[in-house]
């Protein structure tokens, strides 16, 4: 069953192409830059707040993020799990995601048996996800164990989308790493695009307007942006970076 936060996404991208998602990882930020970030976004004209990171966390912090993003902004706040440990009760939302290209069944199952009965009684909303590694793969890569798809095999990229698809996840991820030098190649968005038919996320490595305006243009329905997020500049980076989207959309 589609949940309401899906359900705004849904809608957010059919009346907007695009759209633009803020990743905060806990692990790097204080409650306070938390706030900040999340609130500059939502001026920004970011659609949602994601909040995970690959690495560790304790979830009293996670929880106390997650609070005060919530009180303040009236985005909707969607976990970004790495691990059972990365559940909330006080967010809106969970990507219930498994990373289709990991060669140990923990991250493709494992962890999502542990953390469903946890999501159930939190009320959280899970939308299915399939997350695909690809290019360098980053900290997430070496976390999740995964055999990340070189940028010159699209096609592969392709077909685990397509298996993730046809298994019932109804968004899929195309995951660079974060801080990845060079971001998902526009060829890789535009096979992996035109071979599905749920919306495609796409995020690692985007710092610039052109960067995302590519990704836009070569078929990304969501961009996330995190490590500009953390540097303090957030205001003219996501402006920039939304503005270019939209004005690129409106060009096509
Ligand atoms: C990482 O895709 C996200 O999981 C965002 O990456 O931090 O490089 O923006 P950046």
């Amino acid at each position: 069953m589609v949940g309401a936060v899906e359900q705004y996404l849904i809608d957010k991208i059919s009346s907007e192409g695009t759209i633009h998602i803020t990743l905060i990882d806990p692990e790097k930020v204080t409650l306070s830059q938390a706030l900040a970030i999340a609130e500059t976004a939502k001026i920004s004209g970011t659609s949602a707040i994601m909040v995970g990171g690959s690495t560790f966390i304790s979830t009293e912090h996670l929880d106390d993020v997650v609070k005060a993003i919530k009180r303040e902004i009236n985005l909707p706040v969607i976990l970004f799990p790495n691990n059972v440990t990365s559940i909330s009760r006080y967010a809106d939302a969970i990507w219930f995601m498994s990373l289709l290209n990991s060669t140990d069944p923990y991250f493709i199952i494992g962890a999502q048996v542990l953390g469903a009965p946890l999501i159930k009684k939190y009320h959280l909303e899970p939308i299915p996800m399939g997350y695909i590694i690809v290019g360098e793969g980053g900290t997430a890569g070496i976390i999740g164990k995964a055999i990340p798809i070189p940028y010159d095999k699209p096609e592969l990229a392709a077909a685990h989308a397509l298996a993730g698809q046809y298994l019932g996840m109804r968004f899929i991820y195309l995951e660079a790493g974060s801080g990845a030098k060079n971001p998902v190649p526009q060829e890789m968005i535009r096979v992996v695009k035109q071979c599905i038919s749920v919306p495609l996320i796409v995020g690692g490595g985007i710092r610039s307007k052109d960067q995302a305006v590519a990704a836009a243009s070569a078929g990304a329905d969501i961009i996330v942006t995190g490590n500009i997020v953390e540097d303090g500049q957030v205001r003219n980076k996501v402006s920039e970076i939304i503005e270019g989207i939209k004005r690129g959309k409106s060009q096509e």
